[in-house]
């Protein structure tokens, strides 16, 4: 008897268990939240339901939520300004009190007559409401049933990013929205906006037209692979007007992104140098590039040049409302200094015994013209090479070593080494991929990164900002491919962004990214299927 009752209490045990697990197998949340308890039933919402939110600090939140029902279900919930009226299903919004919050956290609670959600930041409500959507039925309509659960949620990293590059490829401000959205569903608030390089200038600047009028515009471009050499003919530009940017800006921010500009210098600047050509050493003419790669023509290190970026870096302070300005530093070929005797005397001057030396002065100079704007700088790992500037946080990219080094000086770090978080790389076998920089990066490796190096000390550790994913757009022609780069590559790297390290999971990712995909098929994303493998 004993006996029985001990096989029926484990039958149910584990069919329990077993409908437990299937519920949270079956749940395409990404990323994954810290806690998910799920309970059973559902929770239905339809035109009845009401939204109530006791804060009027969250209004821009719901008014997303609603829009979104609107276009995507063409639901209308209630929004009642007063309290609920009894006996009908409710969403409710509170503020809430977590002890040491972390920016973003939120708890949602969903049963099967009312979901409250509770956060002490508007960013928290977003992401609680990020999250309820990704458990909205992919085909619902008329009445959506979420799963009842309970969710406590924060993420691991402060910045969770995405770059795009806009010189090489531009791309419509219909499009970098749409990123910066897709951003956001993954909960990611960072995005860096690549807008100058060698082969085009993309941000307009009052006081240098020609920047746009002549940087932003070249007679052609690189076809097919680097190592081909081959050029077409065709005129090939764009560029954002302010209005346009401000715009943009302003609808992250109701996305909850910060955007982080990025104005390359002292190399990567060919469009600048074509427009103003007295801003090089030699001030020679030379012409937006159309060749990828890296230029020898680079702004000089003279007070006009100075002058000339600080009325640039005024407009782009004033545009972005963010603490950070990215000022590239990357890749800077000496050969223009070296032959340049103005640069030699500053050498002599200044006891320069490299031209490291006479980088990092440059950087200097910089990172004081931003930080008077009330500005910080961020730049790529080189900045480190001839000495950090003082207050510079630093990108990693040509491996981890340099956002060590930075962490160890106490420099604020946002990891992105090449290997894991560089998304022009492959991600599947190149022989059946679109043509692309190089590299191999499958969606799995990105999973498998660890942004916050070993060899850290704790105090250290907290130097590392997070992570972010780069898309350069040499190979990428139009916006589908940038989509087929970027996903799902950011959605394993949104995951690896915010939750705690011992909760990754592949193979769990994996299972939730496939029922998620059915989300991207509806709002007609072009992932690449071969992540899934085909
Ligand atoms: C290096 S990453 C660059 C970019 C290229 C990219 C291609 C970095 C700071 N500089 O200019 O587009 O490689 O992967």
């Amino acid at each position: 008897m004993i006996r029985y009752s001990f096989i029926l209490l484990s039958l149910i045990l584990s069919a329990f268990i077993g409908s437990t697990q299937t519920l949270q197998k079956n749940l395409a949340l990404i990323p994954i939240p810290v806690e998910c308890k799920m309970a059973s039933g559902n929770f239905t919402i339809s035109n009845a339901t009401q939204i109530f939110i006791s804060n009027p600090i969250f209004e821009k939140e719901i008014v997303y939520f609603q829009n979104y029902l609107k276009s995507n279900y063409q639901i209308s919930p209630l929004w009642v300004k007063k309290a609920p009226i009894k006996n009908s299903s409710y969403i409710e919004v509170r503020f809430g009190v977590f002890k040491d919050t972390i920016e973003g956290q939120y708890r949602l609670n969903i049963n099967s007559n009312k979901i409250i959600i509770e956060a002490s930041e508007a960013s928290g409500v977003f992401y609680a409401l990020q999250s309820l959507i990704q458990l909205l039925p992919v085909n619902g309509k008329v009445s959506l049933a979420v799963p009842c659960l309970a969710i406590e949620d924060f993420p691991r990293y402060k910045w969770r990013g995405m770059h795009l590059d806009c010189s090489r490829h531009f791309f419509s401000t219909a499009f970098v929205k749409k990123y910066i959205e897709m951003m956001a569903s993954y909960k990611m608030n960072v995005f860096h906006w690549h807008l100058t390089d060698d082969q085009g200038w993309r941000i307009e600047i009052k006081h240098y037209p020609m920047l746009t009028e002549v940087g932003a515009w070249r007679k052609g471009s690189m076809v097919g692979p680097y190592a081909d050499q081959k050029f077409d003919s065709i005129p090939y530009g764009g560029f954002y007007t302010q209005e346009e940017i401000k715009d943009i800006v302003e609808y992250a921010s109701m996305l909850h992104v910060t955007i982080v500009p990025e104005i390359e210098m002292p190399g990567h600047a060919l469009a600048a140098l074509a427009a103003y050509p007295e801003f090089s050493c030699s001030g020679n003419p030379c012409e937006v590039g159309m060749k990828w790669g890296v230029e020898t023509n680079v702004f000089c290190p003279a007070e006009h040049t100075f002058t000339f970026l600080d009325d640039v870096l005024s407009e782009v302070a004033s545009l972005f409302p963010g603490k950070y300005i990215h000022i590239g530093g990357d890749e800077v070929l000496k050969d223009e200094w070296e032959k340049s005797p103005f640069c030699q005397q500053i050498m002599q001057n200044n006891g320069f015994k490299n031209y490291n030396e006479l980088q990092s002065f440059f950087i200097k100079r910089i990172e004081y013209i931003v930080r008077i704007k009330g500005k910080s700088i961020i730049g790529w790992d080189e900045i480190l090479d001839g000495g950090l500037a003082p207050n510079a946080a630093v990108m990693s990219w040509r491996g981890i070593e340099g956002g060590i080094a930075a962490a160890k000086q106490n420099h604020d770090v946002v990891m992105t080494p090449g290997a894991f978080c560089y998304f022009d790389h492959y991600q599947a076998d190149p022989k059946t991929e679109p043509l692309a920089i190089g590299g191999f990066t499958t969606l799995e490796k990105v999973y498998s990164y660890e942004p916050t190096p070993d060899s850290l000390s704790v105090e250290e550790a907290k130097h590392i900002m997070g992570a972010q994913g780069n898309v350069w757009t040499e190979y990428m022609y139009n916006s589908d491919q940038v989509e087929y780069m970027a996903m799902p590559r950011m959605a394993a790297l949104a995951e690896i962004v915010w939750v705690p390290k011992e909760k990754k999971n592949y193979q769990n990712f994996y299972q939730r990214l496939s029922l998620h995909r059915k989300l991207l098929d509806r709002k007609g994303i072009k992932y690449a299927k071969s992540a899934f493998g085909k």
